[in-house]
């Protein structure tokens, strides 16, 4: 989900006339010179991104850890998911305004679905009473310390 924006900035530079001093003639009221051909790519925004750390004690071997987020109450597919080579931190960027379950899982054989037996798991739950505490992404605004460990 690294989405990349390129945004053209349109740069207006005022180009004065030097106004020599000793040149009596110089005219103040002399239109300005607008260039407006800069072109500035800027890194993507980093509002209403959900981040955190992934920690896995286990060997992942060829297969990938799945970061996913779902609205409370999606019966679904996952709206969002990262994809890491190897446990640590993640981003989901571009987050839509909503109520999120994070959730995290080794994709051991990287072939992706569900997770399966065996594959170790687990989901945002910071108080730790064993249910997933929903992350809110509203109003530009983008979380962090969105951490799981999987187990
Ligand atoms: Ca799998
Ligand atoms: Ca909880």
């Amino acid at each position: 989900m690294n989405r990349q924006f390129a945004i053209v900035a349109i740069v207006g530079v005022l180009v004065l006339g030097s106004g020599c001093s000793d040149d009596k003639s110089s005219d103040s009221t002399t239109p300005a010179t607008i260039s407006t051909d800069t072109t500035t790519t800027i890194a993507a925004p980093t509002e209403q991104t959900i981040a955190g750390t992934i920690s896995y004690a286990g060997d992942l071997g060829p297969g990938v850890i799945l970061v996913v987020a779902n609205l409370v109450g999606s019966n679904g597919p996952p709206l969002y998911s990262a994809v890491l080579g190897a446990a640590g931190s993640y981003a989901i960027t571009g987050v839509a305004d909503g109520e999120y379950i994070l959730f995290a899982f080794v994709d051991a054989a990287n072939d992706r679905g569900a997770p399966e037996e065996g594959e170790a798991q687990g989901f945002y739950d910071t108080n730790g009473d064993g249910n997933p505490d929903p992350v809110v992404i509203a109003g530009g605004a983008g979380v962090i310390d969105i951490d799981m460990t999987l187990v």
